[in-house]
């Protein structure tokens, strides 16, 4: 695996990701979950775009006063170790738990449903277009997520079964959030990356598909994106590609 270092200063992570996204900053919910916990805890960061994996295989990676961290979660954990934070100290260990487990459904369950959704039930073939795919990468990429996501267990069930798992998950996100701003209260919580990266990848990110359909039916889920938006994200518009018609500028 080759490793792009770039010339930083220290105390700067480097994050590696995919390229920005069509309507949202990035395809992969991890990556926004991660960017988004670097703009909470307030950690300078540059990002590297390419399409170099971890050594896990995985992205997003990052790297750190020369460690190389993989996978979101434990980028998060390296990073409030070294640099002693806790987003969630206001929070009890009753609350911290809910919002783990959360996190945990929408990242290792909905995913998966997020997954068949956009890389193997969309005859349209609707994000591969978006994102200009060539066909035979296309269906490379459909076969893989085919054989992941049957690797999981979620490939496994049939679509209605999997539409009817992710409208669970969605509903239970939408009944706990009930008229709170963020997961857990007035204060947004480490899960609340998390959970902005895979709702708001749904919300924007879902082509037409009954994802996005099935998303907007829930007002607090649709505004909650929003407001995380607005919170951490106010140069939202340049770090999208608008539909790929433009470069992202940051
Ligand atoms: N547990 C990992 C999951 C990351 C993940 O699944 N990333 C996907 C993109 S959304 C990926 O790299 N997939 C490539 C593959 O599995 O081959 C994390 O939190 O970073």
């Amino acid at each position: 695996m080759e490793i792009k270092r770039k010339d930083t200063g220290p105390d700067t992570v480097i994050l590696h990701q995919i390229g920005r996204g069509p309507y949202a900053p990035s395809l992969t919910p991890y990556a926004i979950k991660l960017e988004t916990y670097l703009r909470m805890a307030k950690i300078p960061y540059e990002n590297v775009h390419s399409f170099t994996y971890s050594k896990k295989g995985k992205v997003p990676w990052i790297e750190y006063n020369g460690e190389t961290i993989p996978d979101s979660e434990f980028c998060i954990e390296h990073l409030n170790n070294k640099l002693g934070i806790d987003l969630d100290k206001d929070f009890t260990a009753k609350e911290r738990g809910i919002a783990r487990a959360f996190q945990k459904m929408l990242e290792e369950s909905t995913y998966w449903s997020f997954v068949l959704d956009r890389w193997s039930y969309d005859k349209d073939w609707a994000a591969f277009k978006a994102m200009k795919v060539p066909t035979l990468t296309g269906y490379l990429i459909r076969r893989d997520m085919k054989k992941m996501s049957y690797a999981h267990g979620m490939g496994r069930h049939s679509s209605d079964e999997v539409y009817h798992i992710m409208e669970l998950d969605l509903k239970a996100v939408s009944d706990f959030l009930g008229n709170r701003k963020f997961l857990l209260g007035d204060k947004p919580c480490q899960a609340d990356c998390s959970v902005f990266g895979f709702i708001g990848n749904a919300y924007w990110q879902s082509f037409g598909s009954p994802v996005e359909s099935r998303i907007k039916e829930y007002r607090n889920l649709c505004d909650y994106c929003e407001r995380m938006k607005e919170t951490f994200w106010p140069d939202w518009d340049e770090c999208i590609t608008h539909g790929y018609t433009k470069e992202a500028t940051k």
